[in-house]
């Protein structure tokens, strides 16, 4: 695994963050000294799958950087008639991507797209995974983007989210940066990679709060939605769309 060092010598100026191709040959180290709990949450992202899968239905991982969402979700499958549709709208990503499950068999179809998630439409959906995605969309594209979903979604079907998140009140906002930022220093980022990789996120990344994560989930039509994982300013979410009643024949 190459080792992220981005940000590891002064830069003059820090240019906004973008998923190209120094980012992507770097991701794997990068989004693990980064995100605490990723491992769990993508191991959870299959177990989840699993749990509410169903048969001939789509599996989308929007914003799938190098797949390991969509691997996640593809070991727990069997039925051949569903299909994984990956999408990503950096070339850099798709095309690593792509080769990285060429390494993996299995009889469930994946299909790789380069497009951006507002454009692609979802349909016959038992699961979509927005792993750390959504927050890189413009606050006003989010709520259509969830509706969306929400409308793709079998009933049954789950919407699992992962966001980092900011707090309203100041002093647990900064408590949990603080706490992250212990985590990625244990992990060997310096200082001085910290505080550039904030700066390069700023004007990118812009995190709501939980609050507003599962007001958005109501608002698109999502019955039920709850916080799964949480660790300091990261957290993963399921929304899920209720099974239709069953009625008793008569
Ligand atoms: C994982 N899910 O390893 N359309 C499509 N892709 C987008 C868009 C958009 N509008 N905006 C951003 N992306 C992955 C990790 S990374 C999270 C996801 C991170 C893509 C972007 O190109 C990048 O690959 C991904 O979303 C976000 O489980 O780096 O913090």
């Amino acid at each position: 695994m190459q080792k992220d060092a981005i940000y590891a010598e002064p830069l003059a100026q820090v240019q906004d963050f973008c998923f190209d191709a120094t980012v992507a040959e770097v991701f794997p180290d990068m989004i693990q000294r980064s995100v605490p709990g990723y491992q769990t949450i993508v191991q959870t992202i299959g177990k989840l799958t699993a749990r509410y899968q169903q048969p001939n239905s789509n599996y989308y991982d929007l914003g799938c950087s190098l797949g390991a969402a969509s691997l996640a979700m593809r070991r727990q499958l069997v039925d051949e008639q569903s299909k994984i549709i990956a999408v990503d709208n950096s070339p850099a990503m798709v095309e690593r991507c792509k080769m990285h499950l060429q390494a993996f068999r299995s009889a469930v179809p994946l299909d790789v797209r380069l497009a951006d998630i507002r454009e692609v439409s979802i349909e016959n959906a038992a699961v979509v995974v927005s792993n750390f995605t959504l927050q890189f969309l413009p606050k006003q594209d989010r709520d259509a983007l969830v509706s969306k979903i929400y409308r793709g979604l079998k009933p049954g079907g789950i919407f699992i989210l992962s966001e980092k998140i900011v707090v309203d009140e100041p002093h647990t906002h900064e408590l949990l940066i603080d706490l992250h930022h212990d985590f990625k220093r244990a992990n060997g980022y310096s200082e001085l990679e910290i505080s550039q990789k904030r700066t390069a996120l700023e004007n990118v990344m812009r995190p709501d709060t939980i609050v507003e994560h599962r007001q958005r989930f109501a608002d698109a039509g999502f019955e039920l939605s709850t916080l799964w994982f949480q660790c300091f300013n990261f957290c993963s979410m399921v929304a899920i769309k209720q099974p239709e009643p069953v009625h008793a024949a008569i």
